[in-house]
């Protein structure tokens, strides 16, 4: 692999940098273990020490050297850049380097660069009241907490896009980089435009292990390394060594090679006005030095540096053992805080100054807070995209096109802001108008035979949902918009990362310093009921359970029912901040049923009362609540049979499409009060729901409920397979048979007189049978239904 043979120290830089780095280190360990005596004036004792040791050495020293390396550079040059920590188990060490460069106390006065203050940031590690052990959303300067692992690269390259001057350096641990995410995001640096983006510099850090076991990089041949990272695009600088002085020197040069060639590749695409993108090769370092290293040698004669015992608290029991005790008291002196601390604690004045000032302190960069630098989409009045409704459901409309045109107006008008994300899916989701704007991104070659890709394009398509997700939380965290359009099955291939983030936002509405940032937005659009090309794999409506899971604040889930209560949506969710938002919609030809007005006003509400599709006279025998576009369409139908072949029965037709509405105020911010819901709902008539998604959702949600004893819903019972879109909602008994069906047999005194009608019913479920298998095709009076009050 390569090195780079220039020494750039002088010796006053070489002592510089190692005092800075020793400083961190010793932070970082008074961390882990000091409640007391922070700056080792006395003799250490038990009662110095805290009673549970939580946190992770191994990967410490190894991110202290790179940030401290880092901060020499960004002085040099006036760099803006930021710091992704791929392993952030090693929180000490981000804790320690943004409070020697004062970020820390900015953002926590409290505690202050001083002795007491050391003592706190001591205290409060990993300690009930303080801060979690991971480079979590407290940290100034995260916007990756790293406690899951393989996001590290695509949360940096979503930082990136259109962030021209910015260049994020983001650790990638060798153990992290065996994750799915992690090994699929290294070709992020194929879509990265030199001209529109900055630029990622990855550091793979190969300090050989996991917690229990090596790691499979750092052990390959070199050779095969450098040819696995090549092959992404990456032009590897190898970094090595045990011996600090040697280490220092290479790490100073291959950062200064590296920065270097970065501005090359930029300045020569920005001048020349040619991209010389698709034939770049990205730097990057690989930095193999111990893990653990500067820590203890061997504990009770067992090795421990450079071993995968050094991953978490090497000398576990200091308060107790008067030996490991003295162990630990040799090791934080050996970073000789004397030197680097005065006699009050605070950091001497040439440690001080190593970092740079102000906002270039990767600690205070304004992206990591993105909703400081974040700007409010320019968005177009949704009403310039609405389609014409003369009567409900007397036209058909594929929601996600119309919303397509309205979203290409969007990018046109925001040209650095918003991009699109999808794993292959913008066109086939039609969303492809937003194609007339801008393209797919592509940095590659291009055949005759390909559409719409260009290097500058905004539209991000990767079969990588992993891929997808990190760039777009990457986007969102450093204050950009986005939308994220799936297939609703493979959506969940992304839960966990949707947990991680939902935390994150959580959390971040805790931090007053945090400022809100761009909602994460899915659109699931090729959706369960409709997979016609496809079959069993792809019906899966269960990423919608998943996400209720998350706290009541930051999540909301959209299941529109037409074309302009899509268009409402949209809008409503590109201009939120710090949340989820699941929109459902469909990209099927279906029935519009409210005009543009009536759809503003039911998107307002959430839900309502269908008045033009009911005749209970406010007093309704049976309410039939629908949520989704294809359960809207099964409802309406089954409403229509009932109204012809019982005209006295009182039908009240309710339509959700905001399910968070359905949960108790006290649950949700969304939640309607309890007499709203029964005002909606009735206390004592049974409620027929046909739900898009696992029918016990709509329990779970609406289970406190006075009504919930009289509530049988309808929904997705895992049937399925390759058929027509109205066997799909037969097989799972959601069909307007079947509801007409539940409504004989739930609303009192009903069976005898209509046991004529539920015995039709079930004879046109016969009969569809018959037909479906023997046309390959619905029956035609379910292919041309309308509505007709
Ligand atoms: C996805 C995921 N799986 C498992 C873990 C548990 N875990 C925490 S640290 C770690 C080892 C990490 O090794 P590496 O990335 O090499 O970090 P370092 O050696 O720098 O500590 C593992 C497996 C995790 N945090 N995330
Ligand atoms: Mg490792």
């Amino acid at each position: 692999m390569r090195t780079v043979d220039a020494r750039p120290l002088s010796d006053d830089q070489l002592a510089l940098a190692d005092a800075h780095w020793r400083a961190a280190n010793y932070l970082a360990v008074g961390q882990i273990y000091l409640l007391d005596n922070p700056l080792l004036r006395e003799p250490l004792e038990a009662a110095h020490i805290k009673r549970r040791l939580l946190g992770h050495w191994g990967t410490t020293p190894g991110l202290n050297l790179i940030y401290t390396h880092c901060s020499r550079l960004i002085r040099e040059q006036d760099l803006d850049m930021i710091y992704v920590t791929g392993p952030g188990h090693g929180g000490p060490a981000l804790v320690a380097q943004t409070w020697l460069e004062g970020s820390w106390t900015d953002t926590y006065p409290g505690t202050t660069m001083d002795e007491p203050g050391m003592q706190l940031l001591f205290k409060q590690f990993s300690f009930p009241g303080g801060i979690p052990s991971h480079v979590a959303p407290e940290v100034p300067g995260s916007i990756h907490e790293g406690g899951e692992l393989g996001y590290s690269l695509s949360h940096a390259f979503g930082a990136a896009f259109d962030n021209p001057d910015l260049i994020v350096t983001t650790v990638v641990g060798d153990g992290e980089a065996e994750t799915g995410a992690l090994a699929t995001s290294w070709s992020g640096c194929r879509f990265v435009s030199p001209t529109r983006d900055g630029a990622v510099l990855p550091v793979l850090h190969l300090n050989g292990y996991k917690i229990a076991n090596p790691t499979l990089l750092a052990r390959i041949p070199e050779d095969d390394l450098d040819m696995m990272l090549r092959g992404y695009g990456w032009d590897p600088v190898m970094v090595a060594g045990h011996d600090p002085a040697e280490v220092h020197q290479q790490m100073a040069a291959a950062l200064d090679d590296c920065v270097a060639r970065i501005k090359e590749i930029q300045s020569a695409a920005r001048t020349g006005g040619v991209s010389e993108a698709g034939y770049v090769a990205w730097p990057m370092i690989v930095l193999r030095t111990p893990k653990g290293w500067t820590g203890p040698d061997k504990v009770d004669g067992v090795p421990v540096e450079d071993t995968w015992r050094s991953h978490q608290v090497p000398l576990a029991s200091v308060r107790e053992n008067a030996g490991h005790r003295e162990q630990l008291e040799a090791w934080l002196r050996s970073y000789r805080p004397e030197e680097l601390f005065d006699e009050h604690g605070v950091p001497v004045e040439s440690v001080r100054s190593w970092a740079p000032a102000g906002a270039r302190r990767m600690g205070s960069n304004p992206h990591t807070n993105g909703g400081l630098v974040s700007v409010p989409l320019r968005l177009p009045d949704p009403r310039e995209y609405a389609v014409e409704v003369p009567a409900p459901g007397a036209e058909l409309h594929e929601a996600t096109r119309v919303t397509g045109a309205y979203l290409r107006d969007v990018m046109r008008d925001n040209p650095r802001n918003i991009r699109l994300f999808g794993p292959d899916e913008v066109e086939s989701n039609r969303l492809g108008a937003a194609l007339e704007v801008t393209d797919k991104a592509w940095q590659l070659e291009q055949y005759p035979t390909d559409q719409h890709l260009g290097p500058e394009g905004r539209i991000m398509e990767v079969l990588s949902e992993h891929t997808c997700q990190g760039w777009l939380e990457g986007y969102n965290l450093t204050g950009r918009h986005g939308l994220f359009t799936s297939y609703e099955a493979f959506i969940h291939i992304v839960d966990s990362m949707f947990n991680q983030h939902a935390k994150w936002l959580k959390t971040i509405r805790e931090l007053d310093w945090r400022r809100p940032i761009p909602s994460l937005n899915y659109l699931l659009s090729s959706h369960v009921w409709r997979q016609d090309h496809n079959g069993f794999s792809h019906q899966d409506p269960g990423f919608i359970d998943h996400v209720v899971n998350k706290k009541a604040e930051v999540i909301r889930v959209y299941l529109p029912p037409d074309a302009n209560t899509l268009l409402w949506t949209m809008d409503h969710c590109l201009q939120s901040t710090n949340l989820v938002n699941v929109i459902v919609a469909g990209k099927q030809p279906q029935p519009s049923w409210l005009d543009m007005e009536s759809a503003g006003l039911h998107a307002r509400r959430g839900l309502g009362i269908w008045d033009w599709a009911s005749n209970d006279g406010g007093d309704p025998d049976v309410v039939m609540a629908c949520a989704g576009d294809v359960p809207t369409m099964e409802t309406l139908a089954a409403v229509q049979i009932l109204r012809e072949a019982l005209p006295d029965l009182r039908v009240r037709v309710v339509n959700v499409m905001d399910l968070m509405r359905l949960q108790p105020a006290s649950e949700h911010p969304h939640g309607l009060p309890e007499r709203e819901f029964d005002a909606i709902f009735g206390t004592d008539v049974p409620i027929i729901f046909a739900y898009h998604g696992y029918p016990w959702l709509i329990h779970r949600l609406t289970y406190r409920h006075t009504s919930h004893d009289h509530l049988h819903v309808r929904g997705y019972k895992e049937e399925g397979t390759t058929t027509t879109p109205f066997d799909m909602v037969v097989r799972n008994d959601m069909d307007r048979f079947h509801l007409v069906m539940d409504v004989i047999d739930r609303v009192p005194g009903l069976a005898q007189r209509a046991a004529v009608l539920r015995q039709e019913m079930q004879d046109k479920r016969t009969l569809h049978r018959a037909y479906v298998n023997e046309m390959g095709a619905d029956m035609p009076e379910i292919v041309d239904w309308t509505w007709s009050a």
